[in-house]
């Protein structure tokens, strides 16, 4: 028997959006809804026995009235279809009867675990053979800090697949640092229930941490910031004995991309900086804009002789705008807090000066390895090994890493930089 499924989560519907504009927060709140109404049809056209949602499928304290009845029109839509919905409570959509998640009046095709304690529901086909067995659990608060993997039972039967759903972070997982450590567990402890499919939430980034068995998380089904970049989507799931076919549809509309541009030595006026600018972001989509509205963080970093234009927010504006028209795109936000003054150490080594001198004295360090391990203090923040010279001189090398820059910087008056 065939059990094909949606795996999303992180969907965040009604995410506060706090530092937009109200425009931009109405037109970031519909598209989510778009995104999740587009995972809906697809359950449909692609006949789904089940959507399977890992949690924060809704961020608690800002769901709307008119998104919570969405939510449940989109849910009755795939009731009308005979289409399950197993719904796991995340950290941000959390089950505990004070909660929104609790209170709603869900259609009887949803099945909520709401419990943290995890519960198996079978999935039987229209003659009740049983197709699937999902296990869940589901996070009561908002910050469940134990191991909810390890509380699984373990896959009883061969035959029938065990799908595990949960909202969770593995450790180890690429993206896990930007997360919270919510019901943590490790790889081992979903590997070892003998399941088929592990239906991952938590991670926004999206991975596929393993094949054997697949342990997956799916990724925010939209980016809601400039670190949640690229294609957005579900997975669609099929599942026939042994073989686990999985295959990623993006669906969000939106799409978040994030650039650095660090050519800019060269930009003195204007008309440079919009053409460099330009000519990188070109570049990086090499002539292909993808399917999605592109939504582009800008992070101008490195010497730029307009450094001090580009500190006034209006200046900034224009140039947001400016650019968002050349380049066709729907919006851009450009951050320069890693601009430089442009300037350039070379320009005052070996000169009769004080920051000639200290030049001098940081090369010197540079260039003596007996020195900088006499110079560095006892205990090192960043290197704890013992005994280990050569790494710790590697080490100490990427702390002066600019540090001739840095000293340029601050020795030379503004007006000279
Ligand atoms: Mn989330």
């Amino acid at each position: 028997m065939v059990f094909k499924f949606l795996h999303l989560a992180d969907v965040h519907l009604d995410t506060a959006f706090q530092s937009r504009s109200p425009q931009m927060r109405s037109f970031l709140r519909a598209s989510l809804r778009e995104a999740f109404r587009s995972a809906i049809d697809l359950a449909i056209s692609e006949d789904c026995h089940a959507l399977l949602v890992a949690g924060d499928l809704f961020d608690n304290e800002t769901l709307s009235f008119t998104t919570e009845r969405f939510l449940l029109q989109q849910m009755n839509r795939l009731r009308e279809k005979n289409i399950a919905v197993f719904y796991a409570a995340g950290n941000h959509d959390p089950s505990g009867i004070s909660y929104r998640a609790a209170r709603m009046d869900w259609p009887a095709n949803v099945h909520i675990f709401r419990s943290r304690r995890p519960e198996e529901v079978p999935l039987s086909d229209s003659e009740g053979n049983i197709r699937a067995v999902i296990a869940g659990a589901g996070h009561e608060g908002k910050r469940e800090s134990e191991n909810l993997a390890a509380l699984f039972p373990p896959a009883g039967s061969r035959e029938i697949p065990h799908i595990g759903l949960l909202h969770a972070l593995v450790t180890g997982a690429g993206g896990s640092q930007d997360h919270e450590r919510y019901a943590p567990c490790t790889l081992e402890d979903l590997r070892e229930k003998g399941y088929k499919y592990w239906a991952l939430g938590h991670v926004h980034a999206g991975e596929i941490i393993s094949e054997d068995p697949h342990v997956v998380y799916s990724g925010s089904l939209m980016g809601r910031n400039a670190r949640e970049t690229g294609s957005k989507g579900v997975y669609l799931v099929e599942i026939h004995a042994n073989d686990v076919k999985i295959d990623f549809r993006p669906l969000a509309p939106v799409r978040w991309e994030n650039i650095t541009v660090d050519s800019l030595e060269k930009a003195a006026n204007f008309d440079d900086l919009q053409n460099i600018i330009t000519g990188s972001v070109q570049e990086y989509f090499a002539g292909e804009y993808p399917p999605e509205r592109v939504f582009l963080r800008l992070n101008l970093t490195g010497p730029c002789p307009l450094y001090k234009e580009l500190n006034s927010p209006e200046n900034i504006a224009v140039l947001e705008e400016e650019l968002s028209f050349a380049l066709n795109l729907d919006y851009i936000e450009i951050k320069v807090e890693n601009l430089l003054p442009p300037v350039n150490p070379d320009h005052h080594r070996g000169k009769p000066h004080i920051l000639g001198a200290l030049l001098a004295v940081i090369d010197s360090v540079n260039a003596d390895e007996e020195m900088l391990l006499k110079l560095a203090p006892e205990v090192l923040a960043g290197y704890q090994k013992k005994g280990d010279e050569a790494g710790k001189l590697l080490y100490l090398k990427s702390l002066l890493a600019g540090i001739d820059f840095e000293a340029a910087v601050r020795l030379l008056e503004a007006d000279k930089l």
